[in-house]
């Protein structure tokens, strides 16, 4: 036995947090966090290569272009998966391999690349969970249109959207719209650093309008073609705690939580936008949008990470960070999970959720072919315990995907914040299990026993 066999068996030993039989395990990728081959089987360009080709805009000048080289690595990637003893895989499709302009002409070598994916996936036993938008538009349509400010990418969207349904539709085990569009508007239009880099609040509102429609026009056409599988979106969300008792903090986190979590809740669950968020309405909602955008889901995913601090005093009140934070600076708040969850649980009607991402950046390295990730672990745990508690409460969710299965390019982090349970090191593409994937591999079997 090993010393990282030791810790993994001897902290398992301590976890007894038992989930559902019938609970999903899994782990999480982006196409392009991980694909590279930019430039390579057709694929056009899209707004993130030209992003972070930009000078300034992502640390270390580093880019998406080789990335995990998951587009040549994809089986031995997939073997990987499979070693870490998990049921589940949640990809995405990168829109502008399989539609190089993300409209007019299909790319069926994208197509392609896609459909063996899958097969290879369920051929290992593990359900492939898609995702169908995370965050890597094809540029000709920003080139052409300004991208989501435009209402028609909603609807090229849809035929994106479409086109992937028929074609995988019965084989995996569930597809999402969109992947947080909250950072899509938000990171990229208002504060400028995510692409397509503008800063604009009158322009992010018209991007999440139409994020929106696109995601109920998606669901709308997958319908329509009989696509089989279950439906939904992803969404990033938190809690907000105010940092005092004040009346003037207390405000604050109720706008904060109404920006980030009720914006897309409220439009998807109850037909409006939310009150109390301090903005105006999008200019560019027409007749019949909300009607559109309120498709019955089959899922919901939540993203959880850390919760929103609101503190309205300058300088501001800082957070207790009593566990610890990340590499990333967010605090380690799991019991926000729990909060979270049960917030929603409370607010709105519904389906059953996944939690589709949660984990932990921390600065790993190798050392004698092993990586001691302690931060990430102790993360972990505290949070498959806060939604325990949440699913002991009464909120139904099916199933949990670690962000991310290796460590990969973190948006404006570039490749400086490492979230996997494998390390990559990216000068020899060597893939090595951290301490907390032979943890997690354990711990999903012992579910199962
Ligand atoms: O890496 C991202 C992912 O693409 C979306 N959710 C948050 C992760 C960590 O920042």
């Amino acid at each position: 036995m090993t010393a990282a066999m030791r810790t993994s068996a001897s902290v398992i030993s301590t976890f007894d947090t038992t989930f559902p039989v019938t609970f999903r395990w899994g782990v999480a990728t982006s196409a392009y966090q991980i694909e590279g081959a930019a430039a390579q089987g057709g694929r056009g360009p899209s707004i993130w290569d030209a992003f972070s080709h930009r000078p300034g805009t992502v640390v270390n000048g580093d880019t998406g272009d080789v990335a995990c080289d998951h587009y040549h690595r994809w089986e031995s990637d997939l073997d990987l998966i499979q070693s870490l003893n998990v049921d589940s895989y949640r990809f995405s499709v990168s829109w502008s391999r399989v539609q190089p302009q993300g409209y007019g002409a299909w790319n069926q070598t994208g197509l392609d690349f896609y459909d063996r994916l899958v097969d290879g996936l369920l051929a290992r036993g593990i359900s492939p969970f898609m995702t169908l938008f995370h965050w890597d538009l094809p540029q000709a349509l920003q080139d052409k249109q300004e991208g989501w400010e435009a209402r028609d990418t909603a609807y090229r969207f849809a035929e994106y959207a479409e086109r992937m349904g028929r074609l995988l539709g019965d084989r995996v085990a569930s597809i999402a719209t969109h992947n947080e569009p909250w950072v899509v508007a938000v990171l990229g239009n208002e504060q400028g650093i995510f692409a397509p880099g503008k800063k604009d609040v009158p322009t992010m509102l018209r991007v999440s309008h139409n994020l929106l429609l696109g995601h109920g026009l998606a669901l709308q056409a997958m319908r329509a073609a009989g696509v089989k599988a279950p439906l939904g979106i992803v969404l990033n969300q938190s809690p907000a705690t105010p940092a005092t008792e004040s009346e003037a903090d207390k405000q604050l986190a109720e706008q904060e939580y109404a920006r980030f979590v009720r914006w897309y809740m409220e439009p998807i669950f109850c037909k409006r936008y939310p009150d109390k968020t301090g903005r105006p309405l999008p200019d560019n909602i027409e007749a019949g949008d909300m009607d559109t955008i309120a498709q019955p889901l089959d899922f919901l995913g939540i993203n959880y990470y850390t919760r929103i601090w609101a503190s309205s005093s300058t300088p501001p009140v800082p957070a207790p960070n009593k566990d610890g934070v990340s590499d990333m600076g967010w605090e380690n708040y799991a019991q926000g999970l729990t909060e979270l969850l049960q917030g929603i649980h409370r607010d709105y009607t519904l389906p059953p959720i996944y939690i589709t991402e949660n984990g932990f950046a921390e600065a790993d390295t190798v050392a004698h072919g092993h990586v001691n990730d302690p931060g990430r672990l102790a993360y972990m745990q505290s949070h498959l315990r806060a939604l325990r508690a949440a699913m002991a409460a009464g909120v139904d969710v099916r199933g949990f995907f670690y962000w991310s299965l290796m460590d990969n390019f973190e948006w404006a982090s570039g490749y400086a914040k490492r979230f996997g349970l494998v390390h990559v090191d990216y000068a020899t593409q060597q893939r090595t299990l951290k301490n907390s994937a032979l943890w997690y591999r354990e711990f999903v079997k012992s579910q199962r026993a």
